[in-house]
């Protein structure tokens, strides 16, 4: 955790204007990819919905209600025909059309089979959370749904714990404030050291969060502050009362833990994983907390890192600290999220042996085998930390005999805080697609759907229209979408959210509107890319808040973020040739591709490679040229992403729009200013002027 400076004039937000679209019950606030509008083609149809259970009761409802709204009617039994029946496999008796589409194998506990036969579209499932998410499939098709026959399709999610880590906090943290790096409001669970009370918010959430696939949430700051740690205790009832309003939409509560607890909260004398009344005591804590929420998820815990307390405080390593709670979790199928992000942040930047991107293998790798089954490691997916372009840490490959969940940050902490448009699908896409062992092996995605999970942290706040930037909506949404299916296409996944968003657009303009977007969103990444961070290299950000540019910012501090930046080159030379070893914790190939200059990509030679500014990237043009020429072309861009917004100004609600105008006026503003600090940094270093002539100032 680093300290944010107290927000500057810089940092005032824009003006919230008031959104139209609510959604059902939540005037005030964005319906977000829910709009009454998306289930138009499903209310307008006469539906049967076949299955016992509270989730089953959900699917009841959300039909019941868009039929209300557009005409269609829910049918019973026997009382057909229908144009659209939702039904568990295990419903008796099935209608014609449903009992044909029944395939032979099971479809799985979270699955569905669609199809459409002589007119009926069908949806099976086995479980009733398999048919809340058929029936969220139908709404994304609309109309497609119900056009043409289709053979039956078979969906299940690739990984069965989809998770969004919330890092809110109870009390407002004096420095952090209620939502640690949070860039859309306060928290939707709680306000000023109680819960918000507004539980009706939690469940519009939770519903959100269904229709794209999220099925856990973890409702606390993994950086666990004292009055947070009495979730576990006194305050359970809290989290009991969220986790009752998430159960209908299929989400289980997970709850961030202080290791220290049997101290703080506890009154032992000590936390030793090893000690006999240490384990008494989360033995007793978890049957507490299943007495209370039956289905509770389980842990998660950052350890001994950046000030958290863990096991090493009693000479003892991870693999004791996760398995003192997986033990307690086990009898009731609980999971312990433990987080590999530890490193040392007292780092002497005078020291050129720690490498901060070596810390989560070398922690780690040696404990591989030794974590219970019901241990989930949690693991950045880069070796840093979540920055706009880092390789894939190596720890996803190293841990073959441990479950591994992959961690993206969605709320955009290091990609512009919710104020530039970054749309990071096409991000997290390379890195769940890339393969650690190469060609042949697993991709991250496979790694990830093996146990662990996906895990987001949250881009949510109280905000009305909940990500701060409306555009911000679509990462919450792609988030989940990728953890059901990590294969989808970024652009396809837009597609998606901007068809469901913007359903009240009218017919002709959805087109225009979907074009506005995909201009402005879909190479959002690598437009923010270049303009902030050139090849790899990260952390040239303002200390503590983290937005905007400063360049030494970070450079003489100790938290092990460095550039080396003389007047002769630029990067952090991590090979096991001359520099820190990390590209030896890889397998091959990778660990070959990154040691050698030659063949390391160029969008990471900063993050492996020390290299004068006169080296010829791959790319043909040298490292000091790209760095001018990507940062003139990324603030251009964004100039180019604002016009393209005030041209499309009459196809979206009037608040959204102003609301993206302002944000686009400080992207611009923010773009500039990183293109000049940066060209202007590395002009002076360097001395060799822009080839184009360019002013820099
Ligand atoms: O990126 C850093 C953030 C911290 C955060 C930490 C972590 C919750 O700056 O605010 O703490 O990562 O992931 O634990």
């Amino acid at each position: 955790m680093t300290i944010p400076e107290p927000a500057g004039p810089e940092m005032a937000g824009p003006e919230m204007a008031a959104p139209e679209m609510a959604g059902p019950g939540m005037a005030g606030v964005h319906a977000a990819w829910l709009p009454p509008e998306a289930f138009r083609a499903v209310g307008s149809r006469r539906t049967l919905v076949l299955g016992e259970g509270r989730l089953a009761g959900t699917v009841h409802e959300e039909v019941a209600r868009a039929c209300a709204r557009h005409g269609g009617s829910v049918r019973r039994a026997g009382d057909g025909p229908y144009d659209l029946v939702l039904a568990l496999t295990v419903a008796e008796p099935l209608p014609e059309a449903a009992a044909g589409a029944r395939p032979g194998a099971p479809i799985g506990d979270e699955g569905y089979v669609i199809a459409r036969t002589d007119g009926v579209t069908v949806v099976l499932a086995d479980e009733p959370a398999g048919l809340l998410y058929g029936l969220f499939h139908v709404v994304r098709l609309g109309e497609r749904a119900f056009a043409a026959e289709r053979p039956a399709e078979h969906h299940r999610p690739a990984t069965r714990l989809r998770m969004l880590d919330h890092w809110d906090n109870v009390d407002v943290h004096p420095v952090m404030g209620q939502v640690e790096r949070g860039y859309a409001g306060g928290s939707i669970f709680w306000r000023d050291g109680a819960p918000r009370g507004d539980l009706a918010r939690v469940r519009a959430y939770a519903r959100l969060l269904a229709a794209c696939g999220v099925n856990a949430i973890s409702v606390n700051n993994v950086n666990v502050h004292a009055t947070e740690a009495r979730l576990l205790t006194d305050r359970l009832g809290d989290v009991a009362a969220i986790a009752g309003v998430l159960r209908p939409y299929g989400i289980r509560v997970h709850l961030s833990v202080s290791f220290a607890s049997p101290v703080t909260v506890g009154g032992l004398p000590s936390a030793d994983p090893l000690g006999e009344d240490v384990r008494g005591w989360w033995a007793e804590v978890t049957r507490r907390v299943y007495d209370a929420i039956p289905d509770f998820g389980g842990y998660v815990v950052k350890a001994d890192s950046e000030g958290q307390p863990g096991p090493f405080a009693y000479g003892r390593d991870h693999a004791d600290g996760a398995n003192l709670l997986a033990g307690a979790l086990a009898p009731y199928g609980g999971v312990v999220h433990w987080r590999a992000f530890v490193y040392d942040h007292r780092q002497d930047w005078r020291d050129r042996s720690t490498d901060r991107a070596r810390a989560a293998c070398d922690h780690f790798a040696p404990l591989d085998g030794r974590f219970h089954d019901n241990v989930i490691l949690q693991v950045k997916h880069g070796p840093i930390d979540f920055q706009a372009r880092e390789p894939v840490s190596p720890v996803i490959a190293a841990m073959p005999a441990t479950r591994v969940a992959v961690e993206l940050q969605v709320t955009q902490e290091y990609t512009g805080q919710q104020r530039h448009v970054c749309y990071l699908a096409p991000m997290w896409r390379e890195a769940l697609g890339f393969r650690p062992r190469g060609a042949g092996g697993p991709a991250v995605a496979d790694v990830a759907g093996g146990g662990g999970g996906l895990v987001g942290v949250s881009n949510v706040g109280d905000d009305p229209y909940w990500t701060g930037h409306p555009l911000a909506q679509a990462n919450l949404y792609a988030f989940g979408r990728l953890a059901w299916e990590p294969r989808l296409d970024p652009a396809a996944i837009l597609d998606e959210w901007i068809d469901l968003t913007f359903a009240p657009v009218a017919d002709g303009d959805i087109e225009r509107a979907r074009g506005t977007l995909h201009a402005i969103m879909d190479d959002s990444w690598r437009v923010y890319e270049r303009y902030t961070a050139p090849l790899g290299v990260g952390f040239m950000v303002r200390p503590g808040h983290h937005y905007g540019p400063d360049v030494d910012g970070y450079e003489y501090t100790p938290w092990g973020t460095y550039h080396f930046a003389d007047r002769d080159g630029v990067g952090v030379d991590r090979t096991r040739a001359t520099g820190t070893g990390f590209t030896g914790q890889y397998p091959p190939p990778w660990s070959q591709v990154y040691e050698s200059l030659a063949d390391c990509p160029d969008e990471l030679l900063l993050f492996f490679h020390h290299v004068p500014y006169g080296h010829v990237l791959r790319s043909g043009a040298t490292v000091i040229q790209h760095i001018y020429d990507t940062h003139f072309a990324g603030a251009e861009q964004v100039a180019e992403a604002r016009r393209r917004w005030q041209e499309a100004a009459g196809l979206f609600d009037p608040a959204l729009h102003a609301r993206v105008s302002d944000l686009l006026d400080e992207q611009v503003r923010c773009a500039e200013e990183w293109r000049d600090q940066v060209n202007a940094y590395f002009f002076r270093k360097s001395g060799v002027p822009d080839a184009r002539g360019r002013r820099i100032p």
